[in-house]
């Protein structure tokens, strides 16, 4: 899990990107190797596996250089699919800090992509974890080969609460940077808010929970949470650097009280952060 090492100055974090066969987990990573400059991310490694048929899967690190004085870096990993290499999908999530679920919206693929869920639950429960512990965000891919309602559609059986959403179609690359920045900066408030408890606790003998629990809340408060991150692109559009809101339908309209209620969401291009909003409609009689 990830790591914060005061005294090398080093933050380590480790990001899986998770999901059915062909959700478009090498896509990711593809555009993320591409998109970044060179001296910040290293070189994308197409590994195999061990068992047969062989499969393939990819490991790219990415270098945020100085964050708040501490040079940090991100160990990102995809998973093989099929099968034959659950074993290896397993061990490939030992010690992750945060998943990005590539979550396919072809409709076709939405029973694969709630078993792989299924799949991701299962092993993080063989290491004493639960998909609540860590940073989860969902990446809806496939944005362009799916309508309008596939998301609800999806989301709904998904049943999860992700710290952040985004819809992407990582094939040309709508979405992506978008998505890894703001996982980064969910995982790095974490370690970060982890460490400085950790050494509060430390640094207290004797702790009495009367005082502990005031210090704690300080900690977690919304400011310290801000972690700024840059993460720098190599010549090429900067999507998170659009701005705007994006937004999405977030559940059924209904009718109520003589007016239609739509509730829906607003996310933030840059920052994935999520604003729920209700539309309310007058009907006239
Ligand atoms: N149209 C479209 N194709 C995509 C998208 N994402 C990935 N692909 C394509 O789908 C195929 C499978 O994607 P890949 O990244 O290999 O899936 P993986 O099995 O999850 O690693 C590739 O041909 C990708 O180029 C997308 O959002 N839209
Ligand atoms: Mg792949």
């Amino acid at each position: 899990m990830g790591v914060l090492d005061r005294e090398a100055g080093e933050i380590h974090a480790k990001i899986v990107y998770w999901g059915s066969a062909g959700a478009g987990k090498t896509a990711n990573a593809q555009v993320i190797h591409r998109k970044l400059k060179k001296d910040h991310r290293g070189e994308l490694q197409v590994m195999k596996t061990a068992s047969k048929p062989v499969a393939r899967y990819e490991l790219l690190p990415v270098e945020l250089g100085s964050v708040r004085g501490l040079k940090t870096s991100i160990h990102l990993n995809t998973t093989p699919g099929g099968d034959a290499h659950e074993d290896e999908r397993r061990t490939l999530l030992d010690g992750v800090d945060g998943v990005v679920f590539v979550a396919d919206l072809r409709p076709d693929r939405h029973e694969a992509t709630v078993a792989s869920l299924e799949e991701l639950k299962g092993h993080l429960g063989s290491y004493g974890r639960e998909l609540e512990d860590l940073i989860l965000v969902v990446q809806y891919n496939h944005r362009d080969e799916a309508d309008e309602n596939a998301l609800d559609k999806l989301h709904r059986r998904l049943d999860v609460k992700p710290a952040s959403q985004f819809e992407c179609i990582a094939s040309d690359g709508t979405g992506v940077l978008a998505c890894l920045t703001a996982i980064s900066k969910l995982i790095l408030a974490r370690i970060r808010q982890q460490a400085d408890a950790d050494e509060l606790a430390s640094a207290t003998p004797e702790p009495a929970p009367q005082k502990a629990a005031p210090a704690q809340e300080e900690l977690g408060s919304d400011d310290d949470d801000e972690v700024e991150i840059e993460i720098e692109m190599a010549d090429v559009e900067d999507e998170s650097a659009a701005g705007g809101f994006r937004l999405v339908t977030a559940g059924s309209a209904e009718i109520a009280d003589g007016a239609l209620r739509i509730p829906v969401r607003l996310i933030e291009e840059s920052t994935g952060r999520e604003i729920d909003l209700s539309l309310r409609l007058s009907l006239e009689s």
